[in-house]
């Protein structure tokens, strides 16, 4: 049976690492069309190669940091020319998946830092605001258009040393939220995936390199994986529709809630 998501344009926010790479790939293996962003352009070089072998009909890329407004202008610019100058069945974006932003630092709120702070709410709610706001004239009305935001288990629970985080994730349930009103009857699809944990970059990114303590994130427990929630955000994009997949939460069988995760012994 053919994809819905066939020679339909997809793009992807954080497409260098974890979850967008593994969407790349998995839209790729629909037909489908892919504008992918992140600020490592040679990761993107990797991923759009990868993603063309695995049956992309197009896997273009084009460096974009979320925290900027002029990238993100510059970023939706060359999208939109690739919809426009390349001969398609759909000159539309299908579906925005938000992907890009993360944690940085998991000090407590006496002991912060400031950068940390703007940098979590620069890219995970300003960022998904941005991206949003310039891609909208792109998606059609009516036909099953999706934008797929990426929250978080930290969006619905908070945990120490995470405060930052948890209220940016709590922005972009709120965020979807809001923007499923002002997109009602517009037939735009708009949902939030929420993972816990997840074994990707996320972790160190989030302690700056320190693999000791991002390998301690996930010792002993079976973890989510970048597959996992790949092939989440293809299935919500590829309902019909008159379908859409509001909010989904998706845990580790060894995570029962924050800060609850069961560990084996390890050899
Ligand atoms: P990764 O660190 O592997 O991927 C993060 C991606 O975001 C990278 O491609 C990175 O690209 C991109 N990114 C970060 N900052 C910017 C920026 N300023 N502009 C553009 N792109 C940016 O982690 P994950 O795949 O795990 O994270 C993806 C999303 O999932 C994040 O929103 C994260 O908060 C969320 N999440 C992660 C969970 C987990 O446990 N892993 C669980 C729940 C949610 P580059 O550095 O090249 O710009
Ligand atoms: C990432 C999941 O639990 O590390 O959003 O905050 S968690």
């Amino acid at each position: 049976m053919k994809s819905p998501l066939k020679n339909q344009w997809v793009l992807i926010t954080g497409a260098s690492s974890g979850f967008g790479a593994a969407a790349a790939t998995a839209f790729a293996a629909h037909g489908a069309k892919l504008l992918l962003g992140a600020r490592r352009t040679d990761r993107l070089e990797k991923v759009a190669s990868a993603a063309e072998k695995s049956g992309a009909a197009a896997a273009l890329f084009h460096e974009l940091d979320v925290a900027q407004t002029a990238s993100v202008e510059k970023f939706m610019a060359w999208a939109k020319a690739q919809l426009t100058n390349r001969k398609s069945s759909s000159a539309n974006l299908h579906v925005l998946v938000n992907n890009a932003g993360g944690a940085h630092g998991l000090d407590p709120v006496a002991a912060a830092q400031d950068a940390d702070w703007e940098t979590t709410f620069q890219t995970n709610v300003l960022g998904l605001l941005r991206v949003t706001r310039a891609a909208l004239p792109l998606l059609p009305h009516d036909v099953g258009a999706s934008i797929i935001n990426i929250g978080s288990i930290a969006g619905r629970s908070a945990y120490a040393g995470a405060a930052a985080y948890c209220a940016a994730k709590s922005g972009e349930l709120a965020i979807t939220r809001a923007l499923r009103h002002e997109l009602f009857g517009t037939g735009i699809r708009v949902g939030t995936i929420d993972p816990g944990l997840a074994q990707t970059e996320f972790s160190n990114v989030r302690f700056k390199g320190d693999r000791e303590k991002a390998d301690a994130v996930y010792a002993g427990i079976n973890p989510l994986t970048a597959d996992d929630i790949a092939e989440i955000i293809v299935w919500v994009a590829s309902r019909p529709p008159h379908v859409n997949i509001d909010e989904i939460l998706v845990k580790p069988t060894d995570q029962a809630d924050m800060g609850k995760v069961f560990r084996r012994r390890q050899k």
